[in-house]
């Protein structure tokens, strides 16, 4: 038993254990006792200029470490400041612990100052949430918020905390088990049902691995590569998959989807056997449903038994561990090479040329043009500099799908996005996050002009913090995806799409005390990014780019994956 303590040090001997080294946040009224607890703790914590971001943070950081994100809003305004983050951080299976203060116990429930039903505002967007009205529970429920956003499938869990809570003085009483009735996280998988996937596998003449985020959070990278090699399969990853398999691994064909390539959806169109495996057959990536995967056997894992048969019933459904399951199949898969798999030799091989066939026919590569820069051509530009082996941040919007077909990602958590919620705003902050957890790797931060005006205010983090980011703007004039819709689905008729105003970049990344420049022309493109990434300090690199440039393929909302638009039906007319 320690010392007699406050709330507030409790919290952070809790935070300690759980091993935090830094929280995103932004103090207020009920929050002041810990934050002046934590004047003088070990644990860094970073100023962000908004609580959303502090959200935002928290992701980059997770997403690029596999740790939990930790960001701290004060009551009211703070904490409903958050929920754009929390939303964000739920759909995608983001592990953050958000804490947040709340009015003193006595006094909810009376519209008191700065009061707002954060428990009821974040049930929805959250994992689990908690509101702590006694310290003695305070332990307790930091160590199992900590655990269920990291275990099972990841999510944010928000703690609400009384101001009096922070202010009581108790004991901290290690907290020895976790017992949560009603919380069970199957991680094994069924050994009948990977029996039946693995026999599946080698049956199948056409096989194709869907993999989703879920290869990521559960670390499976190494464990897929090994599948697709022994299974001999093609591989899509999808938005929130991009590195879970290399992209330069001779397997993967690419994203899948709205935007995905020809190959990897004609692949999805086409295969016998789909092998989905930590993957939500989220819309964008199904297009019509009732045309997805039509021929296909299905096999599912995933850690939540929730998306077992939500959008496509499967027929050999595992709930587990993507990790632990990948092991047990390709256990499986080593030892029993069937004697009869000479028998679907050709059918296999046949499949691999109809691959590479849709590959060659249909690549995604970027364009370049001699006059302005093409945004496929930026992307193929930051792809040379990284090498597969960056950190890229993307807001949403045309530049994020650019930069998901044209990067190459070749280790897992490099590829940190919004996907499920598309959220603009992320970029900026998530880099600022996963700069934060990785000190000496390079880190782009690539946004559109719309999200870059949304995080202008974080360009002072960046400097307090010395941060190194490379921030990427890729300006259009418009908010290109919206513009793009407009022009293909509403006659060209522009409305509230343009954006004029944009700063100076040079001079506003000097008002904030860092380098920042404005390139126009391709033959200027590939310096001035070797310029940013030489610069020891952040830099704001403003890329003007093609304004009316659209993103294909394109599976036009409603139609089946196969039904791909893949270049610009017939030139439009420039709009007045
Ligand atoms: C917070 C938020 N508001 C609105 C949208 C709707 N939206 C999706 S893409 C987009 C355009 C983004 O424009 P920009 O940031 O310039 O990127 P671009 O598409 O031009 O690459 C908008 C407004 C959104 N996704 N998020």
């Amino acid at each position: 038993m320690t010392n007699l303590m406050s709330g507030a040090k409790i919290l952070l001997e809790c935070l300690g254990r759980e091993g935090v080294d830094c929280i995103f946040g932004y103090p207020g009224g009920v929050t002041l006792p810990f934050y002046d607890a934590l004047y003088d703790d070990p644990i860094r914590h970073v100023l962000v200029r908004h609580e959303e971001n502090a959200c935002f943070a928290a992701a980059g950081y997770a997403m690029s470490t596999g740790r939990v994100g930790v960001c701290c809003a004060t009551s009211g305004p703070g904490a409903t400041n958050l929920v754009t983050g929390l939303v964000n951080a739920l759909m995608d299976s983001i592990p953050i612990v958000a804490l947040t203060g709340q009015v003193t116990s006595k006094l909810i429930g009376s519209d008191a100052f700065q009061e707002a039903d954060t428990f009821g505002i974040t049930r929805s967007c959250t994992k689990h949430n908690y509101l702590v009205k006694s310290l003695a529970d305070l332990p307790q429920i930091i160590h199992e918020a900590f655990y269920i956003a990291s275990t099972g499938r990841p999510g944010p869990v928000l703690v609400d905390i009384a101001k009096d809570v922070f202010q009581g003085q108790s004991h901290y009483s290690a907290v020895s088990a976790i017992h949560l009735p009603g919380y069970k996280v199957f991680t094994e998988g069924h050994a009948g049902q990977i029996r039946r996937a693995s026999q599946a596998v080698w049956e199948a003449e056409r096989p194709l691995v869907y993999a989703g985020g879920g290869i990521i959070s559960a670390n499976a990278s190494e464990e897929l590569r090994r599948f697709v090699e022994l299974a001999d399969a093609p591989a899509v990853c999808t938005l929130m998959g991009l590195g879970g398999l290399g992209s330069d691994h001779p397997n993967f064909i690419s994203m899948p989807g709205m935007h995905g390539s020809y190959a990897a959806n004609m692949g999805l169109s086409h295969c016998d056997l789909l092998i989905a495996l930590g993957t939500r057959f989220d819309d964008r990536v199904t297009g019509r449903l009732s045309a997805f995967a039509p021929h296909a056997k299905v096999i599912h894992v995933d850690i939540d038994p929730a998306e077992i048969g939500k959008n496509r019933a499967p027929d050999i459904p595992i709930v587990g561990d993507a990790k632990r399951v990948l092991e047990k199949l390709n256990k499986l898969l080593e030892e029993q090479k069937p004697t009869d798999a000479e028998r679907r030799a050709p059918a296999r091989k046949a499949w691999w040329e109809k691959i590479h066939c849709w590959q060659r026919e249909h690549p995604l590569q970027p364009t370049y043009s001699e006059t302005e820069i093409k945004p496929q051509h930026l992307m193929a530009e930051i792809d040379r500099i990284s090498g597969g082996r960056a950190i890229v941040t993307a807001d949403v919007g045309q530049h994020q799908m650019w930069a998901a077909q044209l990067i190459r990602f070749n280790e897992p958590r490099l590829w940190i996005n919004s996907g499920g919620l598309g959220s603009m705003g992320f970029s900026l902050p998530a880099a600022i996050g996963a700069q934060f957890a990785n000190p000496g790797k390079l880190v782009f931060a690539v946004i559109g002009d719309g999200g870059f005006q949304m995080s202008i205010p974080e360009l002072a983090t960046l400097v307090n913090y010395k941060l190194p980011v490379k921030i990427v703007v890729s300006n259009n004039g418009y908010l290109g995806m919206v513009r793009q819709w407009q022009e293909l689905f509403f006659n060209n008729r522009l409305s509230a799409v343009e954006l004029s105003g944009f700063p100076d970049a040079e001079k506003l990344a000097a008002a904030y005390g860092f380098k920042g420049r404005t390139v126009d022309k391709p033959s200027e493109l590939s310096s001035a990014l070797e310029e940013a990434v030489r610069e020891p300090g952040p830099y704001l690199l403003n890329v003007r780019v093609s304004c009316f440039e659209n993103v294909f393929p394109m599976v036009p909302a409603g139609a089946a994956i196969n039904e791909m638009v893949l270049a610009p039906p017939e030139p439009v007319a420039v709009p007045k």
